[in-house]
């Protein structure tokens, strides 16, 4: 692979500009040294303090952690806080006409929502959902368009004690649905349409027809937020609108004080089965990892004009649009459609208008955006920049050179930062004021963060060789366990075969002779398609849900603008469709997974064969369809394949 070739023979070296060290949180190489320093020293006294200092806690913790029982960690337990207080209250009283949010829609339409007039509203829907019975331990699910809505409605659940979890609007009815059922939510908050890139999408219609598909007796309330034509079908009995709910309701809503560890939130994410797994997080530890990377990776200032452009359905969006920079009280922009609608240049225009310091996006986005305006940035005023991040895959050397020398005119250091779902917050991410930067690298781990390199028995590998990924102690804000299925949770990611002790990620990595980390990509069967996790066997199974397939096998090929793409091998239960007949079948399953997942998981090419390529007992050989996928000519032993002549029949896309 071209990018892992690249990222390999990388040299260039940024180290960071006296200006910027100057004016950094975390100055200089020593004041970095001497936290992970400290951290090593004594893991404990370390987070202790920290949670002390970044966190108002209603009752202070005791203990900092309890790993009696590994790996399912507690951490300040016996401590109260509300998380929603952390976020608004804090802020109230000292910059309550502080702006939180610019809201930029698709249409451009701009909404201000200051810290006062967001306390307000998440006050507001909190005492509406109290009203409908909701409170502290339910599961709600959350089905918005990027809005200050969405993010008053998580904050409304965390200040009642409601555990949310968010479904991204670009999954399906059936998606929601079977993530409705596993969490057994009381609730639905949803909008009647999303408006993307020009485009409408409905969701009420969507959480209608994931509730037609029957088990979902435990949600007794949708609660509709109006941000179109409001032409939505009503069910009485359990359908109420968001600006019913809380007409009339009162702008105070006394926290729910709540134990450190009680779920914040689950977040479905792709694993390598079929079925999502629902990461559940904590409450304190998990703030905790949201504020000081806030703090130490994006170098916040209270002067800061954030942007993360993340979805709130991400993980990226929970910590980096609902949580950490409310946390720390910052203004932030929240945006509503797509980077390329009207043009390119939205993200610059926006960047322009609302002077953004600090900007967060994805490699995909940045690779798209070169392709369709690599000189737009420069029609643009970007002198407000002074940080830019990037999140959710490997960001290729030249895409990051293109990002800090283009976008960021050389001036703004590139915060490429590895977390995960999983980890709540960033674990390997340079810190700015201390760091040199390689293009293409995420750097060096995060004070507290004790990440490794290690083989198959979970033996430490030597810098300039590759293996997994593993952080090696707990850390707050690494998630709790998996919800409903704890053993799912040890068994994928403290496996034993690794000695059970590390936190084993699932991504492939090397370390470079300074220590470096660069991520080479996933272990398991997940692929990485725009920056979003899915999992191939998710795929295949939506595949063979169709009366159409017998078998199907997925598999990613490389990609210029979404890191990888997905390619499906698929057997029919007929005869192999041919020419015309190929082509619209095609079309039909590729429209079918959309329909059954979501478009993010829409093949991009599928291909038919009379079987898969088998070994004799009966195994797919998914390496040889992942050569077939790229185009390459198979060089691999093929002498243990039952079926040779599989290969001529998917060697070659449907024309
Ligand atoms: C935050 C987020 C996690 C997976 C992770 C890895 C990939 C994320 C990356 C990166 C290289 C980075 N990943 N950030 N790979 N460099 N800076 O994306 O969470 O959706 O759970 O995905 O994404 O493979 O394991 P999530």
């Amino acid at each position: 692979m071209a990018t892992i070739k690249s990222i390999l023979h990388e040299t260039r070296v940024f180290p960071p500009d006296a200006a910027f060290v100057n004016q950094a949180n975390l100055p200089g190489m020593e004041t970095y040294r001497a936290l992970c320093d400290e951290a090593e020293k004594d893991l404990e006294a370390f987070w202790g303090r920290l949670a002390r200092e970044h966190i108002t806690w209603h009752k202070p913790f005791s203990r900092v952690l309890d790993e009696s029982n590994h790996p399912f960690f507690k951490w300040f337990d016996d401590g109260e806080l509300n998380v929603s207080f952390n976020c608004l209250d804090l802020h109230l009283a000292s910059q309550p006409d502080k702006v939180a949010i610019i809201f930029e829609a698709d249409d451009g339409k701009i909404t201000l929502s200051t810290y006062r007039d967001l306390h307000g509203r998440v006050c507001r829907l909190a005492n509406g959902l109290k009203s409908l019975g909701i409170g502290k331990g339910d599961r709600v699910i959350i089905y918005m368009p990027m809005s200050i809505e969405a993010v008053a409605a998580m904050q409304a659940c965390a200040r009642i004690g409601a555990t949310h979890s968010v479904v991204f609007g670009g999954f399906s009815a059936k998606s929601l649905h079977e993530r409705i059922i596993d969490a057994g939510a009381v609730a639905v908050i949803t909008a009647d349409e999303q408006h993307r890139g020009g485009k409408i999408n409905h969701l009420k219609t969507a959480v209608d027809d994931a509730i037609a598909l029957g088990g979902t007796d435990s949600v007794k309330s949708v609660v509709v937020y109006k941000r179109g034509s409001g032409d939505v079908q009503w069910h009485v009995a359990r359908d109420v609108w968001w600006h019913d709910l809380i007409s009339g309701k009162s702008e105070v809503c006394e926290p729910e004080w709540i134990e450190a560890e009680h779920p914040l939130f689950t977040l479905y994410t792709s694993g390598s089965t079929g079925k999502p797994k629902g990461v559940q997080h904590s409450s304190a530890g998990y703030l905790l990892g949201a504020i000081l990377s806030m703090k130490w990776v994006f170098d916040y200032k209270p002067t800061d004009v954030f942007w993360c452009t993340a979805d709130v359905g991400w993980v990226t969006g929970h910590s980096y649009v609902t949580y950490g920079p409310l946390a720390v009280g910052a203004t932030q922009v929240v945006f509503e459609g797509v980077p390329t609608y009207p043009d390119a240049g939205r993200f610059w225009k926006i960047i322009q208008d609302h002077k953004v310091t600090t900007f967060y996006t994805a490699p995909t986005a940045i690779r798209s955006l070169i392709k369709n305006g690599p000189d737009l940035p420069g029609k643009y005023d970007l002198s407000s920049l002074r940080l830019l991040g990037s999140v959710g895959e490997p960001i290729n050397p030249e895409a990051w050179m293109w990002y800090y020398t283009v976008v960021g005119q050389s001036r703004c250091p590139v915060v490429d930062t590895w977390w995960q779902t999983e980890t709540g917050s960033h674990m390997i991410a340079p810190v700015p004021g201390a760091v040199p930067l390689k293009p293409g690298s995420c750097t060096l781990p995060l004070p507290g963060i004790l990440a490794a390199i290690v083989d198959e028995a979970g033996h430490d590998i030597e810098n300039g060789k590759g293996g997994f990924l593993v952080i090696k102690r707990p850390f707050p804000s690494q998630a709790r366990t998996l919800w409903g299925d704890p053993e799912r949770f040890r068994n994928t990611y403290f496996p034993k075969e690794l000695g059970g002790r590390y936190y084993l990620a699932g991504d492939s990595a090397n370390r470079d002779l300074d220590g470096y980390f660069w991520i080479m990509g996933r272990i398991d069967d997940v692929l990485n398609v725009s920056g979003h996790r899915l999992g191939t066997m998710e795929i295949e199974s939506a595949l063979v849900a169709s009366p159409l397939v017998a078998e199907a096998a997925v598999v990613g090929k490389p990609d210029e603008i979404r890191g990888e793409a997905i390619v499906a091998f698929v057997v029919l239960k007929g005869t192999r469709p041919q020419g015309e007949t190929a082509h619209d079948t095609a079309i039909e399953l590729r429209n079918w997974v959309s329909q059954e997942i979501g478009p993010i998981a829409r093949p991009e090419e599928i291909r038919f064969g009379d079987n898969l390529p088998k070994t004799r007992s009966g195994k797919i050989m998914r390496r040889l369809l992942r050569t077939l996928a790229n185009g390459e000519e198979i060089t691999q032993d093929v002498s243990t394949l039952e079926n040779p002549a599989i290969l001529e029949q998917l060697k070659h896309p449907i024309a």
